[in-house]
C-alpha cells in the first residue's frame, strides 16, 4: 500500500462512479489525523442509481443456481486470503484498529465467505407428508429482490459479511453503504466478489453519511429488505419507516455486556477474559465486556490486579504490534466516552485508572482513550446502563448469585453476556437465565465465530441473528408447494374425513 491518498469511488452496475453532484468527503486517520482518502459521497440520486442498477441484475443472479453463487464466494475467499495483510493495513489506518484485530476482522468475513459459499449446497427446505393420498408438500426457498445493507464502522469487514454474503447466495442483489468512517477496508472487501466474478450489479456500493445515503436506501420502495447493524435510536428510525413500507427488516444493535465472576472462579483467567472483553479494539464493540458484576470476595481479589494491568497497557499506533489499544474512532467519539466517565465520577463511582485524555505528545494527534477502570458504580446509574463504545468498564459488585443476575438482567440490551466460574451447575442456571443472545462460560463477551447465529434480546436487535445458518432464512422467502400427483379434487379436511 501507498502512503498517498486514496480516491474512493461509489461502484454501481460494472463501474466505478463518482457522485451525480460531485460531492466528497475527507477520511482522516483516528491515529495522527493523516489524510487516509478522498471519499464520493452520496446522495439520494446516487442510491436510486444503484437500486435500479440492484434490480436489473436480480433477474439474472436469482436464477443462477445457488451452487454457482456459493463458488463466487469460494473463488472471493481465496482473495480476500491473498489481500488479508494489506486490507489490513489499509483497516488500521482508516479505523484505528490494531493490526492482529484488524486481520481478525478479515478472517471473519473469509470464515463466513466459506460457510456461505456451502450453503449454496444446501438452501434446505422440507418435505412432509399430506393429508391425502397422491399428494405431497414441501417448501423452498426464493430470494426476494434488493436488499439495502448499512453497517457499522467497528467491524468494517466481518459484519458487512454477515450481511453480504448470506443475501447473495440466496439470490438477492444489493445496495451497501459501508459507515462513512471505514468506508476503504469495505470497498476492498466488495472488490474481492468483483474480481471473483460477481456479475456486475449483484453488490452495488454507495459511499457517504446515514442522513443522505442510508435514509434514502432505508426509503426506497425497491429495497424490500433491510439490514442494519448501528446504534439503538437509527435502528428504530429504519424500523419506523421501513415498517410502514411493510419492509422485512434485522437490526443489530447496542449491548451493556456483563461479565459475572464468582468466587469460586479461576480469578487469573476471569482477569485475562475481562481486559480482553473490555479492551480489546479500545471497547469498540457491540459485545464489549463494559459490566464486570464481582460477586462476593471475588471483587476484593481481583480488583487491584485487573487496575494494575489496566494501566499498563500501551496506548499507540495500530501498526505497531507492541500496542495493546489504539485510538478511538473520531474526536466526538472520544468526547462522548469522555462525557460517560466524567458524569460516573460525578455521580460517586470510583475512577481506578484511565479516565483522561492523554498528555504523551506522542498521543496528541489522534483520538486516544486510557483503558478506564470505574468501581464502585451504582446499580441503575447511567454507567451502569448506557452503552459507552469506548474502553470503560463499570465494576459492580454483587452479594449472591441471584443477584448477580438480576444486575446482568436489568439493562435495556440483551446481546453477550458471560459467566466464570467452575460450578457446573450455576454456570448452566446461568445459562438459561442471562436474557442475552449469546452467553459465554470461563470466557469474556467477545469472540463469536462464523458460524453460530449472533444477535440480542431487548433493544439489541428485533428478533433476528445474523451468522450461521439464521440469516439464510431472513433473506429468503418461503414458498409453500402442494404437490397433488393422484389426478382427481382432493379437497384437504374434507375429502379424508370419515366423520
Ligand atoms: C460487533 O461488535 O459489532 O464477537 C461484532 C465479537 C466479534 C464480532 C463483534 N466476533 O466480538
Amino acid at each position: 500500500m501507498t502512503d498517498s491518498p486514496l480516491t474512493l469511488l461509489h461502484h454501481i452496475g460494472a463501474t466505478d462512479v463518482p457522485s451525480d453532484n460531485g460531492a466528497t468527503f475527507e477520511l482522516r486517520s483516528p491515529t495522527n489525523g493523516s489524510l487516509v482518502g478522498h471519499v464520493a459521497r452520496g446522495s439520494a440520486v446516487d442510491v436510486d442509481r444503484a437500486v435500479a442498477s440492484a434490480r436489473a441484475a436480480f433477474t439474472r443472479w436469482s436464477n443462477t443456481p445457488a451452487p454457482a453463487r456459493g463458488e463466487v464466494l469460494f473463488r472471493a475467499a481465496a482473495l480476500l486470503t491473498a489481500r488479508k495483510d494489506a486490507i489490513a493495513e489499509v483497516m488500521a489506518k482508516e479505523m484505528g484498529k490494531r493490526m492482529e484485530e484488524a486481520r481478525g476482522d478479515i478472517q471473519e468475513a473469509i470464515d463466513t465467505m466459506f460457510y456461505a459459499g456451502s450453503e449454496g449446497r444446501r438452501l434446505f427446505g422440507h418435505t412432509a407428508p399430506s393429508e391425502l393420498n397422491d399428494k405431497m408438500g414441501f417448501t423452498l426457498r426464493r430470494p426476494i429482490g434488493v436488499v439495502g445493507v448499512i453497517t457499522a464502522w467497528n467491524f468494517p469487514v466481518a459484519v458487512p459479511s454477515w450481511k453480504i454474503l448470506p443475501a447473495l447466495v440466496c439470490g438477492n442483489t444489493i445496495v451497501w453503504k459501508p459507515a462513512e468512517e471505514a468506508p476503504a477496508s469495505g470497498a476492498l472487501f466488495a472488490q474481492t466478489l468483483w474480481d471473483a466474478g460477481l456479475p456486475p450489479g449483484v453488490l452495488n456500493v454507495v459511499h457517504g453519511f446515514g442522513e443522505e445515503v442510508g435514509a434514502a436506501i432505508v426509503a426506497h420502495p425497491d429495497t424490500k429488505v433491510l439490514t442494519f447493524t448501528g446504534s439503538t435510536p437509527v435502528g428504530r428510525g429504519i424500523a419506523e419507516t421501513g415498517g410502514r413500507m411493510l419492509k422485512r427488516i434485522s437490526l443489530e444493535m447496542g449491548g451493556k455486556n456483563p461479565v459475572i465472576v464468582m468466587p469460586d472462579a479461576d480469578l487469573g483467567l476471569a482477569i485475562d477474559g475481562v481486559l480482553w472483553g473490555a479492551f480489546g479494539t479500545a471497547g469498540q464493540r457491540c459485545t464489549a465486556t463494559s459490566r464486570l458484576i464481582a460477586v462476593g470476595d471475588a471483587h476484593g481479589r481481583m480488583i487491584d490486579e485487573l487496575v494494575v494491568r489496566a494501566k499498563a497497557m500501551r496506548m499507540g499506533d495500530p501498526m505497531d504490534p507492541a500496542t495493546d489499544v489504539g485510538p478511538l474512532v473520531s474526536e466526538a467519539q472520544r468526547g462522548r466516552v469522555h462525557g460517560f466517565v466524567e458524569r460516573a465520577v460525578a455521580d460517586g463511582a470510583h475512577l481506578r485508572c484511565g479516565g483522561q485524555l492523554p498528555s504523551d505528545a506522542a498521543l496528541r494527534g489522534g483520538w486516544f482513550y486510557p483503558s478506564t477502570i470505574l468501581d464502585g458504580v451504582k446499580r441503575g446509574s447511567e454507567l451502569a446502563m448506557s452503552e459507552v463504545f469506548g474502553p470503560v468498564l463499570a465494576v459492580i459488585q454483587a452479594s449472591s448469585f441471584d443477584e448477580a443476575i438480576e444486575i446482568a438482567n436489568e439493562v435495556p440490551y440483551g446481546l453477550s453476556s458471560s459467566i466464570y466460574t467452575r460450578d457446573v451447575n450455576q454456570a448452566m442456571r446461568a445459562v438459561h437465565r442471562l436474557q442475552s443472545g449469546i452467553t459465554y462460560v470461563n470466557a469474556p463477551t467477545i469472540g463469536a465465530e462464523a458460524h453460530f447465529p449472533f444477535g440480542g434480546t431487548k433493544d439489541t436487535g428485533n428478533g433476528h441473528r445474523e451468522g450461521g445458518w439464521a440469516p439464510y432464512e431472513f433473506f429468503t422467502e418461503l414458498k409453500t408447494v402442494y404437490f397433488d400427483y393422484s389426478g382427481t379434487l382432493q379437497r384437504a379436511q374434507i375429502d379424508n374425513r370419515e366423520d
